[in-house]
């Protein structure tokens, strides 16, 4: 990985500049693939059968930039038949820039409007690239205008999309091409930290027929060394088998490359996030804690024991003291029913990592106390939605905590009985309609209330009190020791004999 230093930064925060991943997109056979093998020069496209590209493939390309540095660029090619929109949808997920090709002979077509609509609602910046300008019918004009008609507003007319005419058969505007790709990912600064451990995205998986499952991964942040374990929704898979993007085994990858891990247990989800962890056990428990949201905890019998609801948490705080104290107030406040858990815990701002953390399972929550939150951060939750909150007074935490623990505990749906109704005789019935007389033998009943029929202590049907009256006048309500008539409304036939309770649902 000696190679990938391409250029750093002041190190801040272990953070160094990492290569861009770009993902090609535009209308099928407007030479997406070709140019990506033009830029490889290798043939592969050539016995690629129809040439129509089916799965997200991933490449890594050095570049020499302006002042005749190695630069690394990471490329994922994107079929661009109609049929494989879900595909391109992934690869913009994954990349920090996008191509939009743009065949000069055909213009704009729908999976090219598709594909830059995708490009925009995933809000990377992005590079069109007018492609075939070696044919004859080549119009680069024209699609220009097409673009400009489309609001690709490109630069020199009117906007600031930066634009290349290219040919993927001859060459012609690919180095280009490739250093608009460095200038753009110069402009927007993509940092990493080699020293995490590494989390990206899958973008493709597929079950082999000698190897089981394998899938490809792009590398968006940390380290993977041999010998880690990588999660990816509730698949956990060993790094036993990690390959580059040309099937070489590799003992240790880092951002942006793509790699094929090989041996996963379950399907990963394909557009999933993946994370990373040094030990079996640490990423089985973040399988169990975050994903699955099964608590792990003690119960007072001393025994390991799932039970109630809990919500992960995340405490930052000024100093390490202030901590044993926030967990000894949080725990005053756990019940069997409901309670948290605490995944995190640490001295500082909430930062990007503690978002990182905690957006796995939408129940997260972090609290700061007499901390801030990153302004990065801040940014980065726009997205994430992570809940968090700071103070700088014990107790208003704790309220504020315990507002959320009766907030989110768990409701129970109780019936209660507010009258009941002894039959005593039954009127003729019309369509589902009956009329009884009766007595309130105790709370109320009321017109318009839900009814359960209780024959021999069984509920054997319900129904609808739809009129009310005593002594031929109509009432609203008849309460207990009182003779009335009532109107019901119910597929059971009631009979003499039988109870009618009136009930509301309550929730607790
Ligand atoms: N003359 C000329 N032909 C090109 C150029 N780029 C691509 N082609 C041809 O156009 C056809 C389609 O190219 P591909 O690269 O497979 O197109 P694609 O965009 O990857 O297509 P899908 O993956 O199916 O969406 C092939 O026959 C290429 O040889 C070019 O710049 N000039
Ligand atoms: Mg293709």
């Amino acid at each position: 990985m000696d190679s990938k230093n391409t250029k750093t930064n002041n190190e801040e925060n272990g953070k160094t500049l990492r290569p861009p991943v770009v993902v090609v997109m535009g209308h099928v056979d407007h030479g997406k693939s070709t140019l990506l093998d033009y830029i490889r020069k290798s043939n592969t496209v050539l016995g690629e059968a129809g040439g129509i590209t089916q799965a997200i493939s991933a490449y890594e390309v050095k570049h020499k930039d302006d002042e005749g540095v190695d630069r690394l660029i990471t490329f994922l090619d994107t079929p661009g038949h109609e049929a494989f929109s879900k595909m391109r949808e992934r690869g913009a997920l994954a990349a920090d820039i996008a191509i939009l090709v743009v065949s000069a002979e055909d213009g704009i077509k729908t999976q090219t409007l598709e594909a830059y609509n995708t490009i925009i609602e995933s809000k990377i910046p992005y590079v069109v690239a007018i492609n075939k300008i070696d044919k004859p019918n080549a119009n680069i004009e024209k699609v220009k205008m097409e673009l400009v008609e489309k609001g690709i507003y490109l630069e020199g007319l009117g906007g600031d999309i930066p634009f290349v005419p290219i040919s993927s058969k001859v060459g012609t505007g690919i180095p280009e091409l490739l250093s608009m790709i460095i200038l753009v990912a110069d402009i927007h600064a993509f940092t990493g930290n080699p020293s995490i451990n590494a989390e990206g995205v899958i973008i493709e998986a597929n079950r082999e027929p000698k190897r089981g499952i394998s899938a490809t991964c792009i590398i968006k942040n940390g380290t993977l060394k041999s010998g880690m374990f990588v999660v990816c929704g509730r698949a956990i898979v060993t790094t036993r088998i990690m390959e580059n993007y040309l099937g070489k085994m590799i003992k240790e990858a880092t951002f942006s490359s793509p790699i094929r891990l090989v041996g996963f247990e379950s399907m990963p989800e394909v557009g999933g996030s993946f994370k990373s962890f040094k030990t079996k056990k640490e990423a089985e428990t973040y399988v169990q804690e975050i994903i699955d949201g099964i608590p792990q905890v003690i119960n007072k019998n001393g025994v390991e024991a799932q039970i109630g609801k809990r919500i992960p948490l995340v405490i930052k705080t000024d100093v390490m003291g202030t901590i044993e104290a926030l967990e000894k107030e949080i725990a005053k406040l756990n019940s069997d029913e409901i309670s948290f858990k605490i995944v995190s815990k640490g001295v500082g701002a909430i930062n990007e990592s503690d978002l990182k953390m905690a957006r796995d399972n939408k129940e997260s929550i972090i609290v700061g106390f007499n901390t801030k939150i990153d302004p990065g951060a801040r940014d980065l939750n726009e997205q994430y939605k992570v809940t968090v909150e700071t103070f700088d007074i014990i107790y208003k935490l704790t309220d504020w905590l315990k507002a959320i623990l009766e907030e989110r505990r768990p409701r129970q749906e109780v019936m209660e009985i507010t009258g009941t109704l002894k039959v005593l005789k039954t009127f003729g019935a019309t369509k589902e309609r009956q009329v009884v007389g009766g007595k309130v033998i105790t709370g109320r009943i009321t017109d318009g209330g839900i009814i359960r029929i209780i024959r021999r202590d069984f509920e054997i049907g319900r129904g609808k009190i739809v009129g009310l009256q005593l002594a031929k006048i109509k009432v609203k309500e008849v309460l207990e020791g009182t003779d009335c008539g009532v109107l019901i409304e119910s597929k059971i036939d009631v009979a003499p004999g039988d109870n009618l309770e009136a009930f509301i649902t309550v929730i607790k």
